[in-house]
């Protein structure tokens, strides 16, 4: 059976016929494509930022410790062997802090006694030692760190399947009863696709493009299924 339907307004004037249920059928196809489109943009959009950020992930923070210059030495965690780890070490601590206000980082000290921040000068640890060792071993902490970068030293360390270990030797007077202050260190673990550490904003991204990829799918394909029956 026939039936009339139509809308008027001042401008326009619609009358057309069909089947009896043919117009709610259009208009539900009408919206089922609208969301078809819509999903089709956003899993378009989803694939693209994955594909930009494809080559990297995260770094996972694994433990963070205070290392003190008493030299007592920190028993860190259980370093899964064959794992590929990051330690970074930061801040300074004072090998002689009454009278002398002198201070040293995990590789250099300073004779600057003004400053223990922000270095006048600064010298390697004497005898080709580093302050803060791992394992009870001198590490190669890499270049001088001064104010401005905040004493930070990151170096690549691969795990052995024992708990690491960090102690601080005071190398300069032997004294442990002067020290004060401690290194702070953090033990991560690099989770690549390339080779490259991503920074916060795009493990961000990472996990927005994840998402909206989850969301586009599930809303694409129901949608899909739905106009193809
Ligand atoms: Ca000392």
């Amino acid at each position: 059976m026939a039936h009339l339907r139509g809308c008027a307004s001042a401008k326009n004037l619609y009358i057309w016929t069909m089947e009896e249920g043919e117009f709610e059928r259009r208009e539900r196809d009408l919206r089922l494509h609208y969301w078809f489109r819509f999903s089709v943009v956003g899993l378009t959009c989803a694939f693209l930022l994955l594909v930009g950020v494809s080559t990297v992930m995260g770094r996972s923070l694994v433990w963070e410790g205070s290392v003190y210059s008493s030299g007592v030495e920190v028993i860190g965690p259980v370093l899964t062997s064959g794992t590929q780890y990051v330690i970074v070490a930061k801040n300074t601590w004072w090998y002689q802090y009454i009278p002398y206000n002198l201070a040293a980082d995990a590789m250099y000290y300073t004779t600057d006694p003004l400053n223990t921040i922000n270095w006048s000068n600064y010298f390697p640890a004497p005898g080709g030692h580093s302050f803060l060792q791992i394992d009870n071993g001198d590490v190669d902490w890499g270049a001088f760190s001064n104010e401005d970068t905040g004493h930070t030293y990151t170096i690549g360390w691969t795990g052995n399947g024992a708990p690491v270990s960090f102690r601080i030797r005071d190398w300069n007077d032997s004294s442990y009863e002067n020290n004060v202050c401690h290194i702070d260190v953090y033990i991560y673990v690099d989770v690549t696709v390339g080779g490259r550490i991503a920074d916060w904003g795009e493990q961000v991204v990472t996990y927005f493009a994840v998402t909206g990829l989850i969301f586009a799918c599930a809303t694409a394909l129901p949608v899909s299924k739905k106009i193809r029956g």
